[in-house]
């Protein structure tokens, strides 16, 4: 989708630190890192955040979750992860192109907010 930031970072038009792609997949380091691993794991096909993903977008949900198993190895976070999708303007989406934090490598805290 033109102009929109995450749709540019996969297609290499503004550049990324990559750490896994497939056909349907898309992942980088976040630039403002919220824990020692902070990923953002995208789907390829532009859909806005979760409450846009309507069943057109199963494979592409599917693969985001597998991806985040696959990611999370190849990071070594043996320990656990968290996984966090932010929809919608009260859980403060800022970038409106469905995205999958992996947070890692430090202790998280024992709540949500
Ligand atoms: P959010 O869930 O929509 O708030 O997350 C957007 C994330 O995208 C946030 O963690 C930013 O640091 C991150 N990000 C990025 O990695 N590269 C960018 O160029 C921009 C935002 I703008």
């Amino acid at each position: 989708m033109e102009n929109c930031l995450f749709c540019k970072i996969m297609n290499g038009e503004i550049p990324s630190q990559k750490v896994y792609e497939n056909e349907f997949v898309y992942a980088f380091r976040d630039i403002n890192p919220q824990a020692p691993v902070h990923i953002l794991v995208i789907p390829k096909k532009h859909i806005a955040s979760l409450d846009e993903a309507d069943a057109a977008s199963d494979r592409e949900l599917a693969e985001c979750l597998r991806a985040i198993r696959v990611i999370a190895a190849q990071e070594n976070l043996t320990g656990g992860y968290r996984v966090v999708s932010n929809c919608g303007p009260d859980a403060c989406q800022s970038v409106h192109h469905l995205h999958f934090h992996i947070l890692g490598g430090r202790q998280m805290e024992d709540k949500m907010a």
